[in-house]
């Protein structure tokens, strides 16, 4: 059996990136439905981030979304992070929100509109610098709706070509990391579709180009365990952007529709030396029905539990047992690690971290919630899409 003080200590050592815009008023392209004392500005995100971490513990760093939270001075921003006990990390991109990329951005037919979208790429290289972020997480909405609409190969040289005068630009340190998405807003092709594309773009380009697999991007039956062992074992793994779906890119809270895939993830991770590398767990959802900040504490302890059950397999008897070609015993061992109730470790790990054991209950009599709502009133809400 592992060791249950290092499944402790590594438990405790977790890290879980909490992103800026999951803070804020989201909603369908129905209707967002706006909660009282959601954030108006990112420093308001930030300190509602800090709660996530002053409640876990393991939610020290915050992802930021560029134009969402623009601010004059990023390194005023990355200050006032580090004086609310958290700090920030990876810059997202959006080259999807403008109408100049209806028909893409950097694989756009046109020069112009690939130059404006690769300005903005470097421009949130220039903003990592500020706020001394490791990573840039590029998402891309590019792609065609119908059949003959562009050249499926001239988007995947023009893509290339971007990427390349983005990598160019990272300095030590800096990393690339590009997610996939199967399909959404393109419905005919995507230009990067999936992990075999993100990978080639990424292999091409070097040792800062990792792929992030966003757990909510891939299409239904998708052994997503199996990416990530073969992105590992490549390593090429830079991060993942976890949160459930049950239809297609719902940003549910993670470990909501299918723990049993989360702990299948986390099960592989941990088998391929990820846990104790450079991976980024990140959070990517939008809480549209639900109080945001318990929703994100649930979301962080969600991944924990996957995590604790992941540490916990028996990994020397699973080995036997495959060995020994015992189909039964090795899926016993796999089932009884995921079966444990690990909530009373992880009780333990928090209060050994000197945290609430139940760090939603210590929320809610926090009275964070009662101060944001009575102190953020006026001014315009953030949200996906301000
Ligand atoms: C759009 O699909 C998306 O959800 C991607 O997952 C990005 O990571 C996220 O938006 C933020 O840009
Ligand atoms: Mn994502
Ligand atoms: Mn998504």
């Amino acid at each position: 059996m592992p060791d249950q003080s290092a499944v402790k200590a590594a438990l405790a050592a977790q890290k879980i990136e909490t992103p800026s815009w999951a803070y804020g008023n989201s909603g369908t392209r129905f209707k967002v439905f706006a909660q009282q004392g959601v954030p108006r500005d990112p420093q308001e995100k930030l300190a509602d981030a800090a709660q996530v971490h002053a409640f876990t513990g393991v939610a020290p760093t915050v992802a930021l979304h560029i134009p969402w939270d623009r601010v004059d001075d990023y390194s005023a921003l990355a200050k006032y992070a580090q004086d609310h006990g958290v700090k920030l990390g990876a810059i997202n991109s959006n080259t999807f929100q403008d109408d100049d990329y209806k028909l893409g951005s950097i694989c756009h037919p046109d020069a112009g509109v690939r130059r404006k979208a690769l300005d903005h790429l470097l421009e949130c290289v220039d903003i990592m610098d500020a706020t001394g972020s490791r990573d840039l997480k590029l998402w891309f909405a590019d792609g065609t709706n119908y059949p003959g609409q562009d050249d499926l190969r001239g988007r995947q040289d023009r893509l290339a070509e971007g990427l390349a005068e983005v990598y160019q630009r990272l300095g030590d340190g800096q990393r690339m990391l590009l997610e996939y998405k199967f399909f959404e807003p393109a419905f005919y092709a995507t230009d990067v579709p999936d992990w075999g594309t993100a990978y080639a773009h990424c292999l091409k380009l070097g040792e800062k180009a990792q792929v992030v697999v966003d757990t909510g991007h891939h299409a239904p039956g998708t052994n997503i365990e199996f990416i990530v062992a073969t992105l590992l074992r490549e390593n090429k793994l830079g991060g993942f952007d976890f949160n459930s779906r049950f239809y297609a890119d719902d940003d549910l809270m993670v470990g909501a529709a299918d723990p049993f895939q989360l702990f299948r993830i986390m099960y592989e991770v941990v088998r391929g030396g990820g846990y104790t590398s450079d991976i980024a767990f990140m959070l990517d959802q939008c809480h549209n029905i639900e109080a945001k900040i318990p929703a994100i504490i649930r979301s962080v302890m969600n991944v924990q539990e996957a995590t604790a059950k992941a540490l916990l397999v028996d990994r020397e008897a699973l080995a036997v047992a495959q060995r020994e070609g015992d189909v039964l015993e090795a899926n016993a061992v796999l089932m009884d690690a995921y079966n444990t109730d690990v909530r009373p470790l992880l009780a333990e790990v928090r209060e050994e971290m000197g945290l609430d054991p139940d760090p939603i209950a210590a929320y809610r009599r926090s009275g964070w919630q009662q101060h944001i709502t009575a102190e953020r009133v006026g001014g315009t809400q953030a949200g996906w899409g301000a």
